[in-house]
């Protein structure tokens, strides 16, 4: 597939290339929309696209008899690969998507099966440059999400994942990715301590793994916290992984409906969060998790479910393609980011 983009259509400066000044690689997540001046806004200001749903283990094979669905993922990887940028598999496990069929009551026949399902399909992407291996495993309440294969085979599941997942892609990075890790309160902490619990365990056995995705879905509901998050990053370091900020957008959802409020607060949520995490250098990578409200998660989210807070504004672009404050907050952000 060609894709032909137009950079010079979009003059503002180029995010990609702000964090390529101190070693920050900028990315974001892509539906996959044909809109050509959307897609040279991505390619403009991105190095790295991650597709949104279309790697999603039940939407690649629902039915052990379904032949893989990799055509809308091939087209995401596609437009990536067409305009310089590397591609981020997210997910090859995911709680809420579990795929039923590859839910053996024996290891060996989850190995048979979930491995099977692993091995297809981060052979079909061996351009990859990182895979979120596992997403949203951590518990709040419990160190371990309650999901079939989690309770059934713990940390023994994991490992083999993980070792797995290097065999496949030996110069690939393996994520283990999570949300609420950087609120700040009682049950967020205890989150982090679960996944750093998750950690000690995974480094006793000798899994390979190399960085943690905070997604950073912040909002205004529950405030995040940047000091506890650097703490959390910082007990990373110590352990030797890198950090991933992986899926970052503003909830507007609670915000004054008045629009020139509403962006200056969505932009001080960018600018106080990347700020604080921004200063730290094993910080790697930013993902924003839909550059655009054009075409967003939340702005979709918000329309199926007809809420009355007004059009939600939670990305660095408007639904005009246009930038916003928060644009312009993450500018300077990257701009004094120290180098990595
Ligand atoms: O943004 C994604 C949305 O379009 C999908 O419908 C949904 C289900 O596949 O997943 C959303 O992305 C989630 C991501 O995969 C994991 N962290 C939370 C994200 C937002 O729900």
């Amino acid at each position: 597939m060609i894709e032909v983009t137009n950079r010079e259509a979009t003059p503002s400066p180029s995010l990609a290339e702000l964090g390529k000044a101190s070693g920050l690689e900028v990315g974001c997540a892509f539906s996959g929309c044909v809109d050509t001046r959307y897609r040279c806004l991505i390619a403009h200001h991105c190095r790295l696209v991650v597709p949104e749903w279309q790697l999603k283990p039940r939407f690649l094979r629902p039915r052990r008899n379904s032949a893989y669905n990799f055509e809308p993922c091939d087209a995401i990887a596609g437009f990536a690969a067409s305009n310089g940028m590397a591609f981020h598999g997210h997910t090859l496990f995911w709680h809420e998507d579990p795929i039923p069929w590859a839910q053996g009551k024996s290891f060996e026949r989850v190995k048979r099966d979930y491995g099977g399902f692993i091995s297809d399909v981060m052979n079909h992407y061996p351009q990859a440059a990182s895979w979120d291996v596992f997403n949203e495993i951590v518990g709040e309440a419990e160190p371990l999400r309650d999901e079939f294969l989690i309770r059934n085979f713990g940390l023994q599941f994991v490992d083999y994942c993980l070792h797995l997942a290097r065999e496949n892609a030996p110069s690939a990075r393996l994520v283990i990715n999570d949300y609420n890790l950087e609120c700040g309160t009682d049950w967020s902490l205890a989150k982090q301590d679960h996944m750093l619990r998750l950690l000690d365990g995974l480094r006793a056995m000798g899994s390979p793994l190399d960085s943690i995705g905070i997604q950073g879905h912040l909002s205004s509901v529950h405030k995040a916290s940047p000091k506890s998050t650097i703490r959390f990053i910082d007990r990373l370091a110590d352990l030797g992984f890198d950090v991933f900020i992986s899926e970052l957008d503003v909830n507007d959802s609670t915000m004054p409906a008045n629009i020139a409020v509403r962006d200056r607060e969505v932009a001080a949520y960018y600018e106080e969060f990347l700020t604080a995490v921004l200063d730290r250098r094993s910080v790697k990578r930013i993902v924003f998790w839909g550059i655009s409200d054009f075409d967003n998660w939340i702005v979709r989210r918000q329309t199926r479910e007809k809420r009355r807070s007004g059009k939600a504004r939670p990305a660095l672009f408007d639904d005009q393609l246009q930038p916003k404050p928060a644009f312009d907050a993450v500018v300077r952000t990257l701009e004094s980011a120290p180098p990595r």
